[in-house]
């Protein structure tokens, strides 16, 4: 017998998402969220099933991502920030913590949650991934979170349901 790999599609239709965006460095974080926005209206998400939450920074994020999980009201999350190093061990507290808190929440929920949080050297590095040449993080990782939430739906249905893995 054939092996069968299961993997998510990427048409958003129908499918529900929350947006959370932290407002430190919005020069950046304003970027990550029109290109999350766009590849979400793009893939076929109705504009009404997507809620944007903004929040002071990238330390905010795991609080507000796991009291949405607990909401199940969406087919995934999707976090938006930026970090840039400074002159302080500053940095690493905040990266540190928004990344494993964010980890946390997804693995534990079982909501899909995709990390668009930017944690940079420089604010030139910041603004390469913020739609300059090296895309868009935010658009990445709505991508990521409209495969993850359909996958999540396939591995969820029976194993022997003809509907599992279809596209
Ligand atoms: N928040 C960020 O999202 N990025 C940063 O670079 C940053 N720096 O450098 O301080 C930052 N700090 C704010 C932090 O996320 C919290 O909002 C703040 O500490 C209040 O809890």
């Amino acid at each position: 017998m054939g092996s069968l790999t299961l993997e998510g599609h990427l048409d958003a239709k129908g499918l529900k998402f929350a947006i959370v965006a932290g407002r430190f460095n919005s020069f950046i974080t304003d970027k990550l969220l029109s290109g999350a926005l766009d590849v979400l209206t793009r893939s076929g998400c109705a504009a009404e099933a997507i809620e944007v939450v903004r929040v002071p920074g990238s330390w905010e994020l795991p609080v507000v991502v796991a009291e949405l999980a607990r909401q199940k009201r969406y087919d995934a999350i999707i976090c938006l920030g930026c970090v840039i190093r400074g002159e302080t061990p500053h940095f690493d507290y905040v990266a540190g913590e928004a990344a494993g808190g964010i980890a946390r929440v997804a693995a534990e929920s079982g909501v899909p949650v995709s990390f668009g949080v930017l944690t940079t050297n420089t604010l030139e590095q910041a603004v390469d991934r913020a739609g300059a040449k090296s895309g868009n993080k935010g658009a990445d990782a709505a991508m990521a979170a409209i495969e993850m939430a359909n996958l999540m739906k396939t591995l969820r249905k029976p194993i022997r349901s003809p509907q599992r893995g279809k596209r």
